[in-house]
C-alpha cells in the first residue's frame, strides 16, 4: 500500500516536472505579423518534439519593452528568447554592423543565403561574445520611409523631415547624409511618437507597416527599400547553459522551423501590403529612382568599415 502510494506521488512529481519548462518568447511587433507566426511555429515545433515536455507563450508588441531593452534582459536572465531586427544588435556585436549596411543585398534570395551560409554561421557565433546566444537569422525585410508631410520621391525630398530611425550608428549616419534629421527610438514608442508630431517619418518594411497600423498615423509611404533588415533569434545564454544537448538540439530544429515560417509570412504580406496601405489611405510612391539615395547612403560604409575593413563587405556583395 505504501509503495503504490509512494510511487503514485513519483508520478504526479515526473508529471508535474514535465509541464514544467515554459519559455516566453519577446518582440516587439503584433501577435499576427512575421514575427509573431515565427514565434508561434518556434513553440509549437519545441514542444512537438519534447512530446510537450516544453512549451510556452509569446510576449507581442514590446510588452517586454524595446529590442535593445530585451537584449539585455536576455544577458543577465531575465528574458528567455528573443525575435528581434539588427537595429540594437550592432551596440553589442559591432560585427553586424555589417548586415546593416544601405543598399548592401540585391534582394531577398541574396540576403538569405548569406544569412544561412558561412557568413551567418560566423556572425551567429559571435553573439557569445557579448553573453548572446544566436540560434538563427530569421527575417523582418527590405524597409521604406514613410512620412506624414509631403510624398518622398529623391533625397531632396527628406530635407528637415524628423526622422525616427532604430538605435543603429549605420542606419543614422545613413539618414543624416541623406538631408534627414535622424531621431533614433525603441519601436514601442515610436506609434505616439507619430502621432504626436514628435517625428514626422520613419522606415520599416511593409510587413512593418501594416501589422502596426501605421496608416493611422503616416499618409506617404515611399518604397525605397533602402536597407534589408535581417532578424535574429537569440536566447539568454543562462537559459541555454541549463539544456541538455538533447534540448538544445529542439531549440535548433524549432528555429529553423520559425524562420522557415517568418519568411513566408513577410512575403505573403509584402504581397498584400501595398493594396493594404492604398486602401487604408496611404499615397504609396513606387516608382522611386534609388540611385541617389544610395549614392549619399553610401556614407554609413565608413562607420562599419573604418573599425573593421572592407573584407566582410566585399564578401557579402560577392556572393552569388
Ligand atoms: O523588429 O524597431 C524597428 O523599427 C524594427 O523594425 C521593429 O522593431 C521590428
Amino acid at each position: 500500500m505504501r509503495l503504490k502510494l509512494l510511487a503514485a506521488v513519483a508520478a504526479t512529481m515526473i508529471a508535474g516536472t514535465a509541464h514544467a519548462n515554459q519559455i516566453t518568447i519577446g518582440h516587439t511587433v503584433s501577435a499576427d505579423s512575421h514575427y509573431g507566426v515565427g514565434a508561434q511555429a518556434f513553440l509549437d515545433t519545441l514542444s512537438e518534439l519534447s512530446g510537450g515536455e516544453w512549451s510556452g507563450k509569446q510576449a507581442p508588441a514590446g510588452q517586454l519593452g524595446g529590442e535593445r531593452d530585451m537584449i539585455e534582459g536576455l544577458q543577465i536572465g531575465s528574458v528567455d528568447m528573443v525575435i528581434t531586427s539588427t537595429g540594437p544588435l550592432g551596440n553589442f556585436v559591432p560585427e553586424v554592423y555589417a548586415l546593416d549596411l544601405p543598399f548592401l543585398f540585391r534582394d531577398y534570395d541574396h540576403a538569405r543565403a548569406v544569412l544561412d551560409g558561412e557568413i551567418g554561421q560566423e556572425l551567429l557565433e559571435k553573439m557569445r561574445d557579448a553573453d548572446l546566444v544566436g540560434l538563427a537569422w530569421s527575417e523582418n525585410g527590405f524597409r521604406h520611409v514613410t512620412n506624414s508631410q509631403r510624398p518622398v520621391t529623391s533625397p531632396d525630398d527628406l530635407a528637415g523631415l524628423k526622422l525616427r530611425t532604430m538605435e543603429n550608428r549605420v542606419h543614422m549616419e545613413a539618414f543624416q547624409n541623406m538631408g534627414a534629421a535622424p531621431t533614433p527610438m525603441a519601436f514601442p514608442e515610436l506609434f505616439s511618437a507619430l502621432q504626436q508630431g514628435v517625428v514626422d517619418g520613419q522606415e520599416n518594411p511593409v510587413v512593418v507597416i501594416t501589422t502596426s497600423n501605421f496608416w493611422e498615423v503616416q499618409n506617404y509611404v515611399s518604397l525605397t527599400g533602402h536597407v534589408y533588415s535581417p532578424a535574429i533569434l537569440l536566447v539568454s545564454p543562462i537559459l541555454w547553459d541549463g539544456l541538455s544537448e538533447e534540448e538544445q538540439g529542439w531549440f535548433r530544429e524549432a528555429s529553423k522551423a520559425s524562420v522557415a515560417a517568418t519568411r513566408a509570412e513577410v512575403l505573403r504580406l509584402e504581397e498584400e501590403g501595398v493594396e493594404l496601405m492604398r486602401e487604408r489611405g496611404m499615397e504609396v510612391i513606387t516608382d522611386i529612382d534609388k540611385a541617389p539615395f544610395q549614392e549619399l547612403a553610401e556614407a554609413a560604409y565608413a562607420v562599419f568599415t573604418a573599425q573593421h575593413g572592407t573584407e566582410m563587405v566585399e564578401r557579402i556583395q560577392a556572393f552569388e
